[in-house]
């Protein structure tokens, strides 16, 4: 018993139980502590764990957005669509004030009242119309027609669950997950030029490096915990190289910091490796022993002196000559990367040329040094390792070799798809052609998050029927036929994979709100009702099977997991804690493929109409579509608003005020906001955070791809920016 003091003053006393989890947010995964009142199925307040590879550190979210899981809007109730007739999806700009009540979720009081074209439902009825919507697609127009978005948020074991479900039941490899928009390009090129996507090293590794390559990440924000041991290892030596547009806090602590040009990545690196090369601070005996295509690396990147970069980057020559010499001169670099780097339609070009510079400098297998693709969602890593990508099963075995597909049939014991299936950016377009025509989305929100919602909202629309597995009534949901309420990370037990590679076991804090399911048995259920039968005791269970069908976890399990995790590959879980650095003596791939690239152009640049260039990205308090840290009171409190970023310089001359409303109209949509004046991004780009749904930034944003990766270019698109008449959005709401 401990006396407990309520955020209202008053205290009582109250049972404390402590549960040891992971933090539902980001891919550091910070192991923590949930104390909980179990009278009031409340969490009281949360600890960082000592002994975790985090050391007991935690960013704001983990400390405090745990309130979301209790929100008085999670779903308790199946619903299902009342009438046809109803447009479906949120009400658009026009009409806000509508049916669909206020556009913030904090004001959606009760969603049975606002979206009176929703009823409620019983489990029974729910699950019988969810599975035979899906079933009478697949049986009349054939497997193909239909798709499934698995979740990054959910657990290892759900998202095996969950492509297995597609594959199996559905009977096709439309499956895949929020990775496309994420890193879709960097495990492209990884595979081509190493044979692996995962991190080579571990985060904390960067302790052990000279120099540290950091670039197309706001990791402060984005990768709170891991930015604070990357200024750990800066204040004990380590010297880092900062690249970015708009600055990031880690700049602060840089020894060089390059601000460039967006989109003008492929040329500053090839100018380092020029540096490297004409003055010799290349590994010979590295390049000859594991990579193929120095000859024609060279001759590429030859062509890219630092004069010729300085022009694209818009930073001076000699700054990219320092950069250089200190890459090339360390005995142990490492490079980190984000959606900086993987969100264009050159991203796949951008990560082979990072590739190619860790090759020739030998910094890779050894301590310091390695590749490390940033991930972003608490399961990115894993959802992916458990086949949740349309052209692989799990642990990335391709669908379209028929020895593996054999394989699979013999195990899962049903004739499986050879061709390999679409993409989300593929699945979207294919239901606004109407080739995609029954969709389940499970833990995902792509209206918001997808890019060009105008385009999004015809495609989810155009859908014959859509089944949604959230905890919240999300914008997605709204367009939906069937709406199933499941758990969220704090009422459940399962694995997730951090982007160190360690799998760890999130437990349940929390009991489960009104009749709200577990995950991993909707799926079961669904699949079970479309004739497949899937059955299964616990988690635990489902991941022994995922471990047996995917070599890189074959020799973990729950119990040695235990309380901390392991990293895979873990050849020895007993007596050891897993691989910190991978790729040693050789890749997967034997050599490592260097792929010379060339710079090309975003898809679409700035003119006279559209002078700005637009950047999208994340704010330290608020997660992608903010459905769940709008809905935390603390996260929600410090960040409530939308804004614009924009240059001082840029901001006289279009005269916008700092606070003032402004319009951003991009080739396919608009949206209105205020502006923030500041200086993080250069004169001529501005910057919105993807978070707000009343301002959503992915109105404006690209849809174009690229060609391997198929990411959309977030991060790279042509706006304007005009004042509101007054600015003082009188004329806003
Ligand atoms: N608070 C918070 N944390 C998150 C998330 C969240 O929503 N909120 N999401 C998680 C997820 S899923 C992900 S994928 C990660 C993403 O984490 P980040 O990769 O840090 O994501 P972004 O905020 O998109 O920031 C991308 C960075 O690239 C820079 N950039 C833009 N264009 C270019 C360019 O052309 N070249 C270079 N070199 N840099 C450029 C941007 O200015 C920005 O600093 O964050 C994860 N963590
Ligand atoms: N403009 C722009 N757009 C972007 C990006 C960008 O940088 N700029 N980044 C892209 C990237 S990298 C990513 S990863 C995507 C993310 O895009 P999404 O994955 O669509 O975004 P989230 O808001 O994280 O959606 C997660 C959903 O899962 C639900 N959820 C949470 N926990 C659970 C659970 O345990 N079970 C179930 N069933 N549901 C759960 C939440 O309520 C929420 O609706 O956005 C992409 N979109
Ligand atoms: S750094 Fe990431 S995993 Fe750690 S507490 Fe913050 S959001 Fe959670
Ligand atoms: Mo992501």
């Amino acid at each position: 018993m401990k006396t407990v003091t309520s955020s209202n003053g008053a205290s009582r006393t109250a049972q404390v139980k402590a549960v040891d989890s992971i933090c539902p947010y980001c891919g550091v995964g910070c192991a923590l502590t949930y104390y909980v009142d179990p009278a009031q199925n409340r969490i009281l307040y949360v600890e960082g764990r000592k002994g975790a590879p985090n050391d007991g550190r935690l960013c704001v979210k983990g400390r405090y957005g745990f309130d979301y899981a209790t929100h008085a809007q999670r779903l308790t109730k199946p619903l299902i669509r009342k009438t046809e007739s109803y447009p479906k999806g949120p009400l658009s700009a026009e009409n806000q004030e509508g049916a669909s009540g206020p556009r913030k979720p904090g004001g959606l009081v009760d969603y049975g009242q606002v979206l009176p074209h929703f009823r409620e439902a019983s489990w029974e009825e729910a699950l019988d119309l969810a599975a035979g919507g899906l079933k009478e697609i697949r049986d009349t127009h054939g497997s193909d027609f239909l798709a499934g978005f698995g979740s990054a948020k959910g657990s290892n074991e759900e998202a095996y669950l969950f492509q297995k479900l597609v594959r199996a039941a559905f009977g096709t490899n439309n499956v895949d997950h929020c990775t496309r928009l994420c890193h879709a390009s960097s495990v492209a090129a990884l595979m081509e030029g190493i044979g692996s996507a995962a991190v080579t090293n571990v985060v904390r590794d960067i302790e052990n490096s000279d120099v540290a390559l950091i670039t197309g990440t706001n990791t402060t924000e984005n990768h709170p915990v891991a930015a604070t041991f990357m200024k750990d290892a800066a204040r004990k030596g380590t010297k880092l190289i900062v690249i970015n547009s708009r600055r990031p806090e880690l700049a602060d602590f840089a020894e060089v910091y390059l601000q460039i040009k967006g989109s003008s990545d492929v040329p500053l690196y090839n100018a380092f490796m020029n540096v490297m090369i004409a003055e010799g601070l290349v590994d010979e005996e590295f390049i000859a022993k594991r990579s193929e295509g120095y000859e024609e690396l060279k001759k590429v990147v030859a062509e890219y002196t630092p004069q010729v970069a300085a022009r694209y980057c818009g930073v001076p020559a000699e700054e990219i000559v320092r950069a250089a010499r200190l890459f090339g001169g360390a005995k142990a670099a490492m490079i980190f990367w984000g959606m900086g780097i993987s969100q264009h339609t050159h991203g796949t070009d951008n990560a082979r040329s990072l590739i190619s510079l860790a090759l020739i400098s030998g910094n890779v297998g050894r301590p310091g040094t390695g590749l490390h693709p940033l991930r972003g969602q608490n399961n990115v890593q894993g959802a992916s390792d458990a086949g949740l990508i349309p052209m692989v099963y799990p642990d990335y075995q391709s669908v379209e070799d028929p020895e593996i597909q054999k394989k699979f049939e013999e195990y899962w014991g049903v004739k499986l798809s050879p061709t390999k299936g679409l993409t989300v950016t593929e699945i979207v377009h294919g239901a606004l052609e109407g080739t995609i025509k029954g969709m389940y989305i499970m833990g995902e929100n792509p209206f918001i998050s997808d890019p060009d919602t105008n385009k999004v909202r015809k495609s989810l629309a155009a859908l014959d029927f859509l089944v949604v597995q959230d905890i919240f009534l999300t914008e997605t949901a709204e367009f939906a036929d069937v709406i199933l309420p499941a758990s969220s990370a704090l009422e459940k037990i399962g694995t997730y994979t951090n982007t160190d590679r360690r799998v760890q076991i999130g437990r349940p804090a929390l009991e489960m709100p009104g009749e709200s399911r577990q995950d991993w048995e909707l799926i079961c259920e669904i699949s079970t009702r479309m004739g497949y039968p899937m059955h299964y005791g616990s988690p635990s269970e489902v991941f022994d099977e995922l471990a047996r069908c995917a070599p890189s976890y074959s020799t973990l399990n729950y119990e040695h997991l235990g309380a901390f995790g392991k990293w895979y590959p873990c050849p020895d879980p007993v007596n050891s804690e897993g691989e910190q650095i991978v790729f040693g003596d050789s890749f997967p791939s034997g050599k490592g493929k260097l792929v010379p690239v060339h710079v090309s152009d975003p898809d679409e640049l700035p003119n006279d109409d559209y002078p700005f260039v637009l950047n999208t990205g994340r704010l330290l308090e608020h997660w992608h579509t903010g459905v769940m840290t709008r809905r935390s009171a603390v996260l929600d409190a410090i960040a409530p608003d939308a804004f614009v970023e924009i240059h001082p310089q840029d901001a006289e001359q279009w005269n916008v005020r700092d606070g003032g409303y402004v319009r951003v109209t991009s080739r396919r949509g608009e949206i209105m906001l205020k502006a923030r004046v500041g200086e993080r991004s250069s004169p001529g780009s501005v910057f919105i955070p993807m978070h707000f749904r009343e301002a959503a930034a992915n109105v404006l944003t690209n849809p174009a791809v690229d060609p391997l990766g198929k990411i959309p270019e977030y991060k790279y698109c042509a706006v304007r920016v005009t004042p509101v008449d007054g600015q003082d959005g009188a004329t806003a709401d």
